[in-house]
């Protein structure tokens, strides 16, 4: 019985997790993700859309994931290495050494991230896209006002 664990934040869930997910299950028999609250999250830096709660629910709904843990510190990755009894502790490779002191744990696995796609981006996408949509309703009211003024 082989366990593999990693950790991250999971926010607007996207291919590059899925396929992260399905590579690292794909590895053993059960599959352990340790997902960042909202607390630790403002700690890393990173403010998520989808709150902890949501975005452990989109994890716990995937067939290849088996435990949904909080991730509440940088700190609880060795006992959760030894408590889950876990063979290989897996992360994309923008990680790449930062993990390496866990290889006394267990194995420690840098995978290949999935390109052209992050949460920061399709939230900058999408912060774009509300913009050229004010643009868009704004030059949509102007023709109407010259509509409505050719009326009078
Ligand atoms: N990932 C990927 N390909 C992408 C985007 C993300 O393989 N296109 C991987 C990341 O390398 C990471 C995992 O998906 O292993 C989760 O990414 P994030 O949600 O951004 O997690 P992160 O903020 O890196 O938090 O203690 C570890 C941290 O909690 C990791």
């Amino acid at each position: 019985m082989k366990t593999v664990i990693t950790y991250g934040t999971f926010d607007l869930f996207h291919i590059g997790h899925l396929n992260l997910l399905e590579r690292l299950a794909g590895m053993g028999d059960k599959l352990i993700v340790g997902v960042s609250t909202d607390e630790f999250n403002l700690l890393k830096g990173k403010k998520s859309i989808h709150s902890f709660d949501e975005r452990s629910r989109i994890i716990a709904a995937l067939s290849c994931v088996d435990l949904v843990i909080p991730e509440n510190d940088w700190q609880q990755k060795p006992q959760d290495i030894k408590h889950h009894q876990i063979d290989i502790f897996g992360m994309g490779e923008d990680w790449q050494d930062k993990f390496d002191d866990l290889s006394s744990l267990c194995e420690v696995r840098y995978l290949p991230r999935t390109a052209n796609v992050s949460s920061t981006e399709i939230k900058r996408s999408l912060a774009t896209m509300k913009k050229e949509d004010v643009q868009n309703i704004k030059v949509y009211l102007d023709a109407l006002n010259t509509i409505v003024n050719s009326l009078e």
